[in-house]
């Protein structure tokens, strides 16, 4: 019997990058595949057009639903008001002076205004959220590729997460360990459903619903997708963020790694 099982969209993904990682770095170091990969991603232009090339392929893309599927009510979870006192006279104008600050390993640090995003190529999905407490909605989402912010930016070579910090406390505590953040591997914010949006379902993104700026990441579980998103940073290591576990729900137990 032939097994017509397909192999894994992990399995699929390592395998293409690391023909992949043969050309583009034959002979060298003693990098593990999934490092070799991520060097991949982000040396040289065309090394990046060929692996957005696999990436493409339908086996790694979440599904897209149709306009008839969006949910009627979209929930809203965790966080829905911040009380931030900077995001509350942010909302007050409108976020006319909000600015995205990107920083950390990159080679120009830069802030976006709301109207460079939406200056900038946009990409709208329909896609199903799950949330880890067990509930799914179907939206429609707009806005641009995190992977165009990080390519302008330019990511140093020592940089291999991406972390995005909110505008809310999720969790009052002393240390300041109760704000919302998450991080993200460079595959997942390369990839081209990752999305920093300010629409969804054809409007201006609300406030319970991450105004004026959350992530998708489609292939990922609700907590992966910071809502009222105040910077972008590169990292490293997130060992000394928060309580080192790379986001708020990590650090209080949930996977880091929360593909669906
Ligand atoms: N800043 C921030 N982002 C967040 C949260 C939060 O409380 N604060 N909750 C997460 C969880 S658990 C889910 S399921 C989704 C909910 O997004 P929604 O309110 O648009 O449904 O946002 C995620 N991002
Ligand atoms: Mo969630």
């Amino acid at each position: 019997m032939i097994d017509f099982k397909r192999p894994s969209r992990r399995a699929f993904l390592f395998g293409a990058a690391s023909s992949l990682g043969a050309l583009a770095l034959a002979g060298c170091d003693g990098l593990s595949q999934s490092d070799r990969f991520r060097k991949v991603l982000y040396t040289g232009e065309d090394m990046n057009r060929l692996v957005q090339r696999a990436l493409l392929s339908p086996a790694t893309m979440a599904r897209e639903f149709a306009e008839a599927d969006i949910s009627a009510n979209f929930k809203a979870n965790g966080s829905t008001n911040p009380e931030d006192p900077a995001y509350r006279a942010l909302a007050e104008n409108g976020f006319a002076d909000w600015r995205l600050k990107v920083g950390g390993l990159v080679e120009t640090p830069r802030d976006y205004a709301l109207a460079d995003l939406r200056a900038m190529p946009s990409r709208t999905q329909i896609t199903r959220h799950d949330c880890v407490e067990g509930w799914s909605c179907i939206g429609k989402w707009t806005g641009v590729q995190l992977a165009a912010v990080i390519q302008q930016v330019g990511l140093k070579p020592s940089a291999r997460y991406i972390v995005l910090t909110c505008a809310d406390e999720l969790e009052k505590t002393l240390d300041g360990t109760g704000r919302y953040y998450e991080s993200i591997d460079l595959e997942d914010a390369f990839h081209p459903q990752t999305i920093l949006a300010y629409d969804m379902n054809g409007e201006t993104l609300s406030i319970p619903h991450g105004a004026p700026l959350r992530l998708r990441v489609e292939r990922q579980l609700g907590y992966k997708m910071p809502k009222y998103v105040m910077r972008i940073d590169a990292v490293e290591s997130f060992a000394d963020l928060g309580r080192g576990r790379g986001g708020f729900w990590e650090d209080r137990g949930y996977d880091w790694y929360a593909g669906i």
